[in-house]
């Protein structure tokens, strides 16, 4: 009786009072993010890898609320807007139909509607988000560039989004245009590149990226994308020290790849000969998981998520990382006790004798592949805003010009 009067409480309580909002959730701990949309569900069968673009949230709405409800159950207290490269610009973009069958306007719409139900059902956060546009890889004024984001901001002003996160840019430019729009929202702003320690595509270190972001009105700023979480924290190192040098401090934010990338370069997993279709061998464990929150909140991040890779159970793992900052575990631990301590209810002793932190903390997990490299050599076109083979354009690529670029 006692359990339920409390859990009415509150359940009362968040629907009468004001739920707290991302800032003061900053100041007072570690807020951790949701994980990868586009390649979870491109795996189950609602994305298609290439264009990469979220009209799953209209065509299997089912599917998208299904992974916002793992992503809250495993501790995530933001569900982000599955409106990834959903800028009118790419979703009509090379073949893709996309725009034509659905609307700019009605996928973020739908994504809005989905991130909110499953976000007040578990007393997280909706945080809107953009990206980058094919518009401005093509060159295009900062005003027909911005007009991509406004056409998304209007749908999330229109949803009371609580908070707009600009996400996976590699140009500091377009990024300080996205957070001249996002702010038009009064809502506070996140802002993450898709860059790692040598800094973005035209030569912006880390540091000043962090600096012109934070300067651009962003109150939080990191690194998403592209890299794992080792190389994403030694990108976010130098953006915490060129802020602290420059008298700035926004809380800092990080959603980093789940695979391992030590051997990329500049451009991150993209690069990969691997990238998109066998990334598997390079996926980090849950307990490499844990050591990414625990290395993160040392270094200071507050804000902790991931990207591409990230499925729910290594968001519960950064959640259970953290449990003790946090002052709970998530939903989802129900179904996993810590440190493997389901394993004592194991029939075969030898994996009794698993049920403990070391084991799995000093692993090093084989591979099965006893023809694999440890590491790939990444392709490094260098191609970047401006170049031709770049550029936006509605019509499908041909098979001639897929012969072209592989003898290249
Ligand atoms: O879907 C998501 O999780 C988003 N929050 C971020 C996606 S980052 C996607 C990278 C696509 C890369 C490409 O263009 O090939
Ligand atoms: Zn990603």
């Amino acid at each position: 009786v006692v359990v339920a009067y409390f859990h009415l409480q509150t359940v009362m309580g968040s629907a009468l009072t004001e739920k707290k909002g991302i800032l003061e959730r900053l100041a007072e701990g570690p807020v951790i993010g949701d994980g990868g949309f586009v390649f979870a569900l491109e795996k189950r069968g609602y994305v298609k890898a290439g264009p990469w673009t979220p009209e799953a949230t209209v065509e299997f709405p089912d599917a998208v609320k299904q992974l916002h409800t793992e992503f809250a159950r495993a501790g995530a207290d933001v569900m982000q807007t599955f409106t990834f490269y959903a800028s009118d610009d790419k979703l009509a973009n090379r073949g893709n139909q996309a725009h034509s069958k659905f609307t700019g306007s009605g996928i973020n719409q739908a994504a809005c509607d989905l991130a909110r139900e499953v976000a007040d059902k578990h007393g997280g956060l909706v945080a809107g988000g953009i990206c980058q546009t094919p518009s401005y890889l093509s060159k295009a004024s900062k005003a027909e560039v911005q007009q991509q984001f406004r056409n998304q901001m209007q749908v999330f002003i229109k949803n009371k989004v609580d908070f707009l996160i600009c996400e996976y840019f590699e140009h500091i430019e377009e990024m300080e245009w996205a957070i001249e729009v996002a702010l038009e929202s009064g809502t506070p702003v996140a802002a993450t590149m898709c860059i790692g320690p040598e800094g973005d595509m035209h030569g912006v270190t880390a540091g000043e990226c962090g600096v012109r972001m934070a300067r651009a009105g962003a109150k939080i700023v990191g690194i998403n994308c592209h890299f794992d979480p080792d190389t994403t924290l030694a990108g976010l190192k130098k953006m915490k020290e060129a802020l602290d040098a420059a008298g700035l401090h926004p809380y800092l934010m990080s959603q980093p790849l789940a695979y391992h990338t030590p051997d990329c370069s500049k451009q991150g997993f993209i690069d990969l000969p691997e990238f998109p279709f066998a990334l598997e061998p390079r996926i980090l464990t849950r307990w490499e998981m844990h050591k990414y929150a625990r290395d993160a909140w040392n270094l200071g991040v507050r804000y902790i998520g991931g990207c591409c890779g990230f499925e729910p159970y290594h968001i519960r793992a950064v959640a259970e990382e953290l449990c003790e900052e946090r002052g709970t575990k998530p939903l989802a631990s129900e179904k996993h006790d810590m440190w493997a301590g389901g394993l004592k209810m194991h029939t075969k002793p030898w994996v009794r004798a698993r049920a403990r932190r070391d084991y799995w903390e000093s692993l090093c997990p084989a591979s099965g592949r006893p023809y694999s490299s440890a590491l790939s050599h990444p392709d490094a076109w260098g191609c970047t805003a401006g170049d031709e083979r770049l550029k936006q354009q509605t019509e499908q690529t041909t098979e001639e010009e897929i012969q072209k670029l592989a003898a290249f």
